[in-house]
C-alpha cells in the first residue's frame, strides 16, 4: 500500500525547480517566490507531502522524496499551461483580485481547463492524505480544490490560504461562474487571508451571492461551519538573519556600495517580480521626475532595480517589460554620465545571499506595489537590517503596511506622494532611521513564518485559543 501523510500541502508549484548543470546532470533546487520561501521549512519539519507542478509542461515525473518532504508532481500539458496557468490564473483571476489594475480577460476554455486541473490536484491530494489528515491548499490557482476534495474525502480537515488580496464584492461579481468559485472555497473548514478586510469581503460575498448568513468570522453552509480569518504571512527570519550576519555577505554589501558610488551615492533598491501590480513604472516615474527637477542628482543617488523574470509568456508581462526597459533607458540616457548611471536594472533571478547583500547595502528600500497581498521583500529588508540603519518606503496598498507602521508609507498611485516619500526617506538621519527601524524589526521578529503556520494550523485543528473547531456541526 502507498504511504499516506498527516499533512499534505497543495500548491500550484512544487517547492523545487529542476536544474541542469554543465555536464547535463539534472537535480532539484529550491525555487524562488513568496509561497515557497514561506512553506518549505514547515513541511520539511513535519515530514509531510507536497502536491504541485514542476514548472515544466509535459508528463509528471515520478513522486520523490527530498529534504525530508515527499513531493508529488502533477502534470500539466502545454495547453493546460496556456489555459489554466497563464490564462485563467494569471490573466483572469490575478488582475481581477488586484483591483483590476490590468484588464482581466475572460475565456471559456480557460475556465474549463482551470476546473480540470483543479480536479487533478484534488485527486492527487485525496490519494495521499491519511485518514482524518490535514490538507492545506494554497492560492488563487486552486480555489476549486477545497470543495472537490471534500467531496472525495469528507474525513479531511481542509484549510485554504489566499496569498493575494480578495476583491470587494462588486469586482468579484464580474467573474463568469462566480458562484462556483465561491463554493469551491467554501469546501474548506478554514479560509485564511492576508488582511481582515479580505475575510470580510469574502463573508459579504457569501451573503450576496449565495444568500448565506455570515456571523462575525464564520458562515454556516450545508450544515458545516466555515471560518474566514486573517493570517498575515511572514518570512523565515532566521534564514535572512543568518545571511545578514555572514561575513562574506557583509563584504559583498561593502563591495556593492564602493562599486556603485564610491560610498558617497545613496543607494535606493527595488526587488520585485516583474509584475504590473508591483508599481515599478510608477517608481521609475517618480525617480525620473526627482532627477529632472534636480531634487536628486546622478552624483548623489543610484537606484538598483532587480526585476525577477515572471510569467513571460503572458502578453501583459511582455508589454510591461518593454515599457520598464524603455523608461530605464530613457532615465539613464538623459541623466547618466559615462561610467555612472542613475538606474542599474537587473532582469534576472538572484541568489539569496546576493539579495541579502543588496538589502544590507541599500539606504532606501522602495516597495511600492499598487496592490499586494502582503509583500515579503519589505519584511526581509527589515529582518536583514541588524544595524538599525536604512529606511523603507512602503505602499499603503501592500498588506505589510498594516504591520510595518513606521515605514515611510506612500500612495503609489500619486506620483507626488511617492516623490515625497522617497525624499523623506533619503533625508532621514541615523537617529530617525533607528527610531523607525526598531519597531518594525520587533514586529517581524515576533511574527515570523513559523508563527504564521502554527496559527493557521492550530486554528484549523480547532485550538481553543483560535476559536471553535471549524467544521463542527
Ligand atoms: C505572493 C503575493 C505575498 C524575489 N526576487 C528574487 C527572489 N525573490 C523572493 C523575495 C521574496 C519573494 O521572492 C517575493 O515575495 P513577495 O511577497 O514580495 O511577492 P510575490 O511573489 O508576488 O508573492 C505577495 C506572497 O505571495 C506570500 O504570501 O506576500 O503579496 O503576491 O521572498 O525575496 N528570491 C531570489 N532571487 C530573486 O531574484 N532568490
Amino acid at each position: 500500500m502507498n504511504k499516506s501523510y498527516e499533512l499534505v500541502v497543495v500548491a500550484n508549484r512544487l517547492p523545487v525547480d529542476e536544474v541542469v548543470d554543465d555536464k547535463g546532470k539534472r537535480s532539484w533546487a529550491r525555487s524562488p517566490g513568496g509561497l515557497v520561501s514561506a512553506l518549505q521549512p514547515i513541511v520539511r519539519r513535519q515530514g509531510g507531502a507536497w502536491v504541485g507542478w514542476t514548472g515544466q509542461p509535459g508528463e509528471a515525473p515520478e513522486p520523490f522524496d527530498t529534504d525530508g518532504m515527499h513531493l508529488h508532481p502533477v502534470g500539466l500539458s502545454e495547453d493546460d499551461v496556456d489555459r489554466y496557468y497563464e490564462g485563467q490564473s494569471n490573466a483572469t483571476i490575478w488582475p481581477l483580485f488586484h483591483d483590476a489594475v490590468e484588464q482581466p480577460t475572460h475565456r471559456r476554455p480557460w475556465r474549463q481547463a482551470y476546473e480540470a486541473v483543479n480536479r487533478r490536484f484534488a485527486e492527487a491530494a485525496a490519494a495521499l492524505a491519511a485518514p482524518d489528515a490535514t490538507v492545506w491548499v494554497h492560492d488563487y490557482q486552486l480555489m476549486l480544490v477545497p470543495a472537490m476534495l471534500r467531496e472525495l474525502r469528507p474525513d479531511l480537515k481542509i484549510g485554504f490560504f489566499l496569498h493575494i488580496p480578495f476583491p470587494p464584492v462588486e469586482l468579484f461579481m464580474q467573474l463568469p461562474r462566480r458562484a462556483e468559485l465561491l463554493r469551491g472555497l467554501l469546501g474548506a473548514d478554514l479560509v485564511g487571508f492576508q488582511r481582515p478586510l479580505a475575510a470580510q469581503n469574502f463573508l459579504q460575498l457569501t451573503a450576496r451571492l449565495l444568500a448565506l448568513e455570515p456571523d462575525e468570522d464564520r458562515v454556516e453552509v450545508d450544515g458545516r461551519t466555515v471560518i474566514a480569518r486573517a493570517f498575515p504571512i511572514s518570512i523565515d527570519v532566521a534564514e535572512v538573519q543568518d545571511l545578514a550576519n555572514d561575513p562574506e555577505v557583509q563584504a559583498e554589501a561593502r563591495r556593492l556600495r564602493t562599486e556603485l558610488g564610491g560610498g558617497d551615492r545613496r543607494l535606493l533598491l527595488g526587488v520585485d517580480r516583474l509584475d504590473y501590480t508591483k508599481g515599478i513604472e510608477q517608481r521609475l516615474e517618480a525617480y525620473g521626475e526627482l532627477l529632472a527637477e534636480g531634487v536628486v542628482s546622478n552624483d548623489d543617488v543610484v537606484l538598483v532595480q532587480v526585476a525577477t523574470p515572471s510569467r513571460m509568456r503572458v502578453l501583459e508581462y511582455q508589454q510591461l517589460r518593454a515599457r520598464v526597459e524603455r523608461e530605464v533607458g530613457r532615465i539613464n540616457g538623459e541623466f547618466g554620465a559615462v561610467g555612472q548611471v542613475p538606474v542599474h536594472y537587473l532582469f534576472q533571478s538572484m541568489g539569496r545571499a546576493d539579495l541579502v547583500a543588496l538589502y544590507l547595502a541599500a539606504d532606501v528600500m522602495v516597495v511600492t506595489p499598487l496592490r499586494d497581498g502582503m509583500n515579503l521583500v519589505a519584511k526581509e529588508y527589515v529582518a536583514a537590517r541588524h544595524d538599525d540603519r536604512g529606511t523603507l518606503v512602503l505602499s499603503e496598498f501592500a498588506g505589510a503596511a498594516a504591520e510595518l507602521e513606521t515605514a515611510f508609507q506612500v500612495n503609489p498611485h500619486d506620483v507626488e506622494d511617492l516623490k515625497r516619500g522617497l525624499v523623506d526617506a533619503l533625508e532621514a538621519d541615523e537617529a530617525e532611521q533607528a527610531k523607525r527601524m526598531q519597531p518594525m524589526r520587533m514586529q517581524v521578529h515576533d511574527n515570523d513564518i513559523d508563527k504564521w503556520a502554527r496559527d493557521f494550523l492550530d486554528a484549523l485543528a480547532g485550538d481553543p485559543e483560535h476559536g471553535e473547531t471549524p467544521g463542527a456541526r
